[in-house]
């Protein structure tokens, strides 16, 4: 519903952009100063995106927050003070509110505006927008910057519409928070997002029934507030940490891979240097060997790791060994990071319920039911997660060349080139798609990247005179396939997630994100600009 004081925007501009998380406002910073006329449309009652929407208890990122920030400029990043490690939920929307005021972004964003359908006019060159409050936008640019976990899965379970208490999911949660003191609280799926709740809420919650499906690996965040010496530190060598960050696989400039193979230690140099990182590493954990994530038997080892650390963390074997995660690679499915997880099932109030020996059935007025039993809830929170990486992108109806629809083209999957754009639909342009390496990295890194090579091409087209700009349908094959090619190296494929689009039924399994790394990405994003853009058709 559009609050009564919004403002329509434009009937006409050059660039339309969809989003204003990080992704939207640094594109409209960057464009805006290269003279095009933009305009950012929000589906959300305020800015911030991913920030906006996931205000559940816990809510934080697992990137340092340091490095999980704009480094367009150096004012900004030299008078902002991160707090903590890793930033909370609210600190980082402090942060994007920061961003908006200090470069007067707010006047160029429409909030309560959810684009509906955008068709491409041949005749005009332009893209005709509308949105569900019924605006018509015309742009010579469309840019969606929509974000790739930003529509809410939910589950499908028989009978939710018959539960009487509250029904909430973690990436739409209400701002007001949602009273759970002394509540009888069921939580289905443990991804990060329920990794995270599940230990803030344990304590004030009456009784906590965690509905387990597929265990995950998770390791300790290592959350700590930042001393004042360390900041002026980090801020004293920014330009130098941000240039890491840009050259390495994974915009992660806070940690420094190590090359060696698990393989090429004994055991006992293993285990310690695993306890090293266990202590230290968070997120990063995954980055303690170069093989992880590409040889079975190295990966095994650290998995075998894990599960022991977890069965530390937990009283009750039989309850650790149905918390440790068997069969997939750890780093297939997105890592979790925690803070104190495991221990929660340590309380007399916590339930695991394991969906994989008693399956959920259905829901009823009281609450949920699995074969076994029927557990009585107040309250019934989803952490179940996003459609990822294409959701949001097919949520509007999107018309290109004679009509067709990006999702009629994308129908066997998604098809992009380099992730950013997508044949048939000129002008159209995406930030982190499909294809492109944001979910696999921090994806801050991939937005910054994204920003400057679209505004680069955008500039440079309007000075060649050349404003239309569409794909070669061969390039976009070519990268398709590079970007298979690239993940079947690896040992992404070995897992049901949502970078395969196993998280929703039906979706295309297609390995969706660039599991090249930041770099390499780069390099050939670089070289396609060089080289004159062979792989777009511009005129
Ligand atoms: O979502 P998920 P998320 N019945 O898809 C379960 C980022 N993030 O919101 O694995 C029962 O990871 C599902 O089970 P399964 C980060 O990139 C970052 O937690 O499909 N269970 C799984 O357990 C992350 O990866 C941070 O068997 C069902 C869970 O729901 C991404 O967002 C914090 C089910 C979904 O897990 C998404 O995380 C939070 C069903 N019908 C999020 N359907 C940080 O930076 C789904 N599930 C720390």
């Amino acid at each position: 519903m559009a609050s009564s004081t919004r403002q329509a925007p434009p009937a006409k501009v050059d660039v339309l952009v969809v989003g204003a998380g990080f992704a939207g406002l640094a594109m409209l910073h960057r464009l805006r100063g290269e003279g095009f006329h933009t305009h950012v449309v929000e589906a959300g009652s305020g800015i911030g995106g991913t920030w906006f929407w996931n205000r559940y208890p816990g809510a934080r990122c697992d990137v340092d927050s340091t490095d999980y920030s704009y480094s367009f400029s150096d004012e900004l990043q030299k008078e902002w003070r991160w707090s903590e490690r890793y930033a909370t939920q609210p600190e980082i929307l402090r942060y994007i509110e920061h961003v908006a005021d200090r470069f007067e972004l707010r006047p160029d964003i429409t909030l309560d505006t959810r684009v509906s359908e955008a068709h491409w006019d041949e005749a005009g060159s332009r893209w005709e927008v509308r949105t569900e409050p019924g605006d018509r936008i015309s742009a010579r640019y469309l840019i969606m910057a929509t974000g790739c976990l930003s529509t809410t899965k939910q589950p499908d379970i028989d009978g939710i519409e018959d539960f009487a208490g509250q029904v909430v999911h973690t990436a739409d949660w209400p701002a007001e928070g949602v009273d759970l003191a002394g509540k009888r609280v069921g939580i289905v799926g443990t991804g990060s997002s329920g990794i995270q709740v599940i230990p803030e809420i344990a304590a004030e919650v009456g009784r906590l029934h965690v509905f387990q499906r597929t265990p995950n690996f998770s390791v300790p965040a290592r959350h700590r507030p930042l001393t004042d010496a360390e900041r002026a530190a980090i801020i004293a060598e920014y330009p130098q940490r941000r240039e890491r960050a840009r050259l390495s696989p994974t915009g992660l400039a806070a940690v420094t891979p190590n090359p060696q193979s698990a393989l090429d230690v004994d055991e006992a140099e293993r285990q310690a240097h695993y306890e090293k990182w266990w202590d230290s590493a968070g997120f990063g954990f995954l980055l303690c060997y170069a093989d992880l994530l590409t040889n079975q038997e190295a990966n095994d080892t650290a998995a075998e790791f894990i599960r022991a650390k977890i069965g530390e963390q937990v009283d009750d074997p039989v309850l650790a060994e149905k918390l440790m995660p068997h069969g997939y690679p750890y780093g297939a499915k997105r890592p979790c990071v925690d803070n104190g997880y495991y221990q929660t099932f340590n309380r007399p109030n916590v339930e695991l319920i394991d969906l994989l020996s008693t399956p959920l059935v259905k829901t009823t007025r009281n609450g949920l039911c699995t074969t076994e039993a029927e557990y009585s809830l107040d309250v019934l929170i989803f952490a179940t997660g996003f459609d990822a990486m294409t959701g949001s992108l097919l949520k509007p109806v999107i018309r290109g060349h004679d009509g067709v629809t990006l999702r009629e083209h994308w129908r066997a999957g998604p098809l992009t080139y380099l992730g950013v754009t997508t044949s048939g639909f000129p002008n159209l342009f995406i930030v982190a798609g499909p294809g492109s390496p944001s979910l696999l990295g921090n994806v801050l890194v991939s937005i910054e990247q994204h920003v400057d090579w679209i505004s680069d091409l955008l500039t440079r087209s309007r000075s060649e005179g050349k404003p239309t700009i569409d794909t070669a349908p061969g390039a976009e094959q070519d990268w398709v396939r590079h970007v298979n090619d690239t993940a079947a190296h690896m040992l992404y494929t070995a897992a049901n997630s949502y970078y395969l689009g196993a998280e929703v039924p039906g979706k295309p399994r297609v390995f969706m994100p660039y599991a090249g790394g930041l770099r390499r990405y780069r390099r050939e994003c670089d070289k396609v600009a060089r080289d004159g853009y062979p792989g777009l058709i511009r005129n």
